[in-house]
Formats: structure tokens, C-alpha cells, sequence
């Protein structure tokens, strides 16, 4: 793939409008075909043209460092870090040096537009097109790629998420994903609540998030499962929701569909979450420290996700990542991936 970099400065400025002076805020750095950012992308923004796709990271200073723009879909991606890259056919990225804002925009949230109206006034407005899951982003267009994005949730503001776009028709928000043992998930209440791990790689979204992004609507959840012989399974329910951390995270699941034998409905619905730390489990002793896993541990687990990754065959009882329906209690996992899509 050839890429073709050249540098200018202030284009920006020379985009000016006859209603809405620009304000000349970042200058182009850098236009690179053939690559995209791998962002957070923090904003969508659907059918307009690269130019106005420059001038909507302009108008952000504080959130925008650079855009991934798709010509044959007019399609606008505006991104907060430039560090990473990845090959993409039809993709141009634009590096924007924001440093130079000015203080009447540095008064603006990172909610807010800042924009220069013809009396040169600077005025911050409020920001009408923030995503607060991924299903939103993907009405906003299908072909957006999975990858990390930056959504909106009640009462925690900015938050990055990592977007299922291909699974299952895409539009899923991923809250749990196993790959390669990278991660130790025998963690505490605290970090269960607040959240740990590599959003690219494996991690546990936090309890808190989802709880939050949970009461925006009615979502339904799906977990796909991989084992050694890269066999796969799924199971899917088309209601899922987690109370908040007075409920200690109570979760109601319902509605099942899949290739394995359910075990969720029986085994968690209604139960509250457990960690080592906190047992709020129905038996008398503690099920999140006997299986090593946060978790709505009721009377214990049947799908042990967030077990120790133990690669295979074990003779640790269900302690690994297991799923007891489909390899058994002494079999752990490959791979996991919980994931959201709101439904209404
Ligand atoms: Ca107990």
C-alpha cells in the first residue's frame, strides 16, 4: 500500500464561510491515504464532506486530534489520540496540531462546539450528536469498523468502549472479553465496579459503566465462546440488565436463543455480584473465592468467564474458564466475549 504524506498549515483558516467565520484554531499537520486512526473515535458524523469533516475537528480542540475520513461513503470519524494506525483501503486520516487554542475555546466543555459567528464572537454550543452506545454509532453507518469509540453515559460522562461492528449484524458494546490469559480477572469489588484491563485485549468493562449504559434502554446480551479446537458456541438473551452498586449490580436475564445448552437463567437471574472480597452469594460459603472469578455468583457458576485462564484441560473443578453445559467443569476456555445491543 502506498501512502502519500504531505504538509501544509491552516487550511483550516482557508475554508472560511460566509455565515460562520472559522476560527483558525488547528492546523493540518498531515494527510495520509490509505490509513485510518485506530482512534477513541469520539465522534460519527455520517454523509458530509472531508472539509467539513476538517472543520468539525476544528470546532473540537479539546477532543480532536485528528479525522479518519471515508470518501466513497462520505463517512467522518473524529479521533482524540493519533499515536496508532492501521491500514484501510478508502480511508484518509488528518493529523490536527490543536495545541494553539485559544482561551475563549479553552472555556468550552468537551461537550461543546466552539465556534466564531461573523460578529468574531467565540460561542461554545452544546453538542447535539454524542453517542451513548455502540448500537447508535452503527445506525450512524454499518460499515464503521470494530474498534474503540468514545460514548456518553449518564452520570460518568466520557467513556471508551470497545464495538462489536461485525458480530451478529454489529452495533454490540463489549463488556468481558478472555483471549490469551493476558489479564488476572480474581480481582476486588472495587476493581470489578470500576473496571480493568486492555479494551483491545482482554478486560472487564466495570460494573458501574455498565450498569449505566444498561438503564438507557432495553439491551440484549449475547456471549460468544471459543475453545482449543477453535470450536465456537454462543448464547444470546434478549433482555439483560445490571442494578446499580446498592443492588450490589443485581442482574434479570431472559429470553434465550443459541448453539449450547442455557444455563444463565437458572444460575444467575436475579443474583447479585460477588468478588473475593465481597460475598454476596446464597450459600455458606464463598463462591467467588472458591472459583476465582467475579461474578454473579448465586449458588455458584455455571459459566465460569471470569475463571483463571487455565488453556485447556485441567484438573482444577471449575475453576478455569469453563462453561459446564458445552467442555465440562474441568475444561478452560480459549476465548469469551460478553457483549450489548440496545433493542429499543
Ligand atoms: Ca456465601
Amino acid at each position: 500500500m502506498r501512502a502519500y504524506v504531505f504538509t501544509f498549515y491552516g487550511m483550516a483558516c482557508l475554508t472560511v464561510m460566509p455565515s460562520l467565520v472559522e476560527l483558525c484554531v488547528g492546523a493540518t499537520l498531515a494527510v495520509v491515504f490509505g490509513e485510518r486512526y485506530t482512534g477513541p473515535v469520539v465522534r460519527v458524523l455520517g454523509i458530509i464532506g472531508q472539509q467539513h469533516c476538517v472543520r468539525e475537528c476544528n470546532h473540537r480542540p479539546k477532543l480532536c486530534r485528528g479525522v479518519n475520513y471515508r470518501k466513497q461513503e462520505l463517512l467522518c470519524e473524529l479521533v482524540s489520540a493519533i499515536n496508532e494506525t492501521e491500514p484501510k483501503t478508502d480511508y484518509v486520516r488528518i493529523e490536527f496540531d490543536q495545541t494553539d487554542v485559544t482561551n475563549e475555546c479553552r472555556a468550552c466543555s468537551t461537550d461543546d462546539l466552539c465556534v466564531t459567528l461573523s460578529s468574531k464572537k467565540v460561542q461554545c454550543i452544546r453538542d447535539n450528536v454524542i453517542p451513548n452506545d455502540c448500537t447508535s454509532l452503527h445506525n450512524i453507518n454499518f460499515g464503521l469498523p470494530s474498534g474503540l469509540y468514545t460514548i456518553k453515559l449518564p452520570f460518568l460522562n466520557h467513556v471508551t468502549v470497545f464495538c462489536d461492528m461485525e458480530t451478529d449484524g454489529g452495533g454490540w458494546t463489549v463488556f468481558q472479553r478472555r483471549q490469551d490469559g493476558s489479564e488476572d480477572f480474581n480481582r476486588t469489588w472495587i476493581e470489578y465496579k470500576n473496571g480493568f484491563g486492555d479494551l483491545r485485549s482482554e478486560f472487564w468493562l466495570g460494573n458501574d459503566k455498565l450498569h449505566h449504559l444498561l438503564s438507557q434502554g432495553t439491551y440484549e446480551m449475547r456471549m460468544d465462546m471459543e475453545d482449543f479446537d477453535n470450536q465456537t458456541r454462543y448464547v444470546k438473551y434478549t433482555s439483560f440488565n445490571v442494578g446499580d452498586e446498592s443492588t450490589k449490580y443485581t442482574v434479570t436475564i431472559s429470553g434465550f436463543s443459541g448453539n449450547v445448552v442455557e444455563c444463565l437463567i437458572t444460575m444467575i437471574n436475579n443474583g447479585t455480584f460477588s468478588t473475593w472480597d465481597q460475598d454476596n452469594d446464597i450459600v455458606s460459603h464463598n463462591c467467588a473465592y472458591a472459583h476465582k472469578s467475579g461474578w454473579w455468583h448465586r449458588n455458584c457458576v455455571c459459566a465460569n468467564v471470569n475463571g483463571l485462564y487455565l488453556s485447556g484441560e485441567t484438573t482444577l473443578d471449575n475453576v478455569g474458564v469453563t462453561y459446564i453445559d458445552w467442555r465440562g467443569r474441568f475444561y478452560s476456555l480459549k476465548s469469551t466475549q460478553l457483549m450489548v445491543k440496545r433493542v429499543t
